[in-house]
């Protein structure tokens, strides 16, 4: 039986996306594109009828802002909203700041790509004296420091996404909340992979568009049930133009040059 419904929607391009940059936990604002992209978004939700009782973000004004615009054109900037540091980007360790293509010529397309999608291999940790390190953001002042992150693979971002679904999320969506999510490429990966039991071969070649709304329809025990348009591996569907949707996710694979990244990753990686 269908009993519930979430939706889940990667923010905007950015400014750090645009000028493809590694962002991370970054907090740089949407793109004019990211802007219009949200809006989209917002439009593709309100004609598809759907209704919201409360929404979730991350603490990052990308994903925040992507939200209020969806919130606006669905006429409703009033409900709830709650904003949690665990549904944040994963932190991209010592890489944020830097050029993806550029991080290629340097180090080549296969330890970029490890460090894009491997399961569990992070990148360099950033050291704690610089900027980007959480514990010197006042955002992050009443987190405990022993869980904030230098560094983050897919794995350990699930590892601190989880506590939140299971804690928060999933009562509010069983107390009847029609719920809402604005996040990241990596956090809804996350979320995907525990809901669709993906594996961390099939994990590493899943890409998510910017500003394209991802619904899921899910049984009494939070378990998808699959929509006539999923996208293998994903048992939930985009809302939109099919076709137009593969195009943007091809896109954001070919972030470090136009290549594929399955086609760059060692075998055990799969592809
Ligand atoms: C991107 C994702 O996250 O990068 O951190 O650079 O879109 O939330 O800014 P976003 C980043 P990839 O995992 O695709 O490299």
């Amino acid at each position: 039986d269908k009993k519930y419904k979430i939706v889940l929607v990667r923010h905007g391009e950015s400014t750090w996306n645009d000028e493809n940059r590694f962002t991370g936990w970054y907090d740089c604002p949407l793109s004019i594109k990211g802007l219009k992209e949200a809006e989209e978004a917002g439009k593709a939700l309100k004609e598809a009828n759907l209704r919201f009782d409360m929404a979730y973000t991350s603490v990052l004004r990308r994903a925040i802002h992507t939200l209020w615009m969806c919130l606006e054109e669905l006429d409703l900037m009033w409900i709830p909203v709650k904003k949690n540091w665990r549904l944040n980007e994963r932190h991209y360790g010592a890489l944020q700041g830097l050029n993806k293509k550029e991080t290629v010529d340097k180090h080549g397309i296969e330890q970029v790509n490890i460090w894009r999608r491997s399961y569990d291999i992070p990148p360099p940790p950033v050291d704690k004296s610089s900027e980007h390190y959480p514990g010197n953001d006042p955002k992050y002042a009443d987190v405990d420091k022993s869980v904030l992150p230098v560094t983050e693979s897919l794995k350990t971002t699930k590892a601190r996404f989880l506590p939140l679904w299971e804690n928060e999320i999933i009562p509010d969506i069983k107390a009847g909340k029609r719920i809402v999510i604005a996040a990241h490429g990596n956090t809804i990966r996350a979320l995907v992979q525990h809901l669709d039991n993906i594996s961390e071969d099939v994990i590493c070649g899943l890409n998510v568009p910017t500003g394209v709304p991802l619904i899921y329809e899910l049984d009494e025990n939070m378990k998808p049930i699959k929509h006539a348009d999923a996208i293998a591996p994903l048992q939930g569907h985009y809302l939109g133009d099919q076709e137009k949707i593969r195009a943007k996710i091809e896109g954001v694979a070919a972030q470090t040059g136009g290549k594929k990244l399955g086609n760059h990753l060692p075998k055990t990686f799969g592809s």
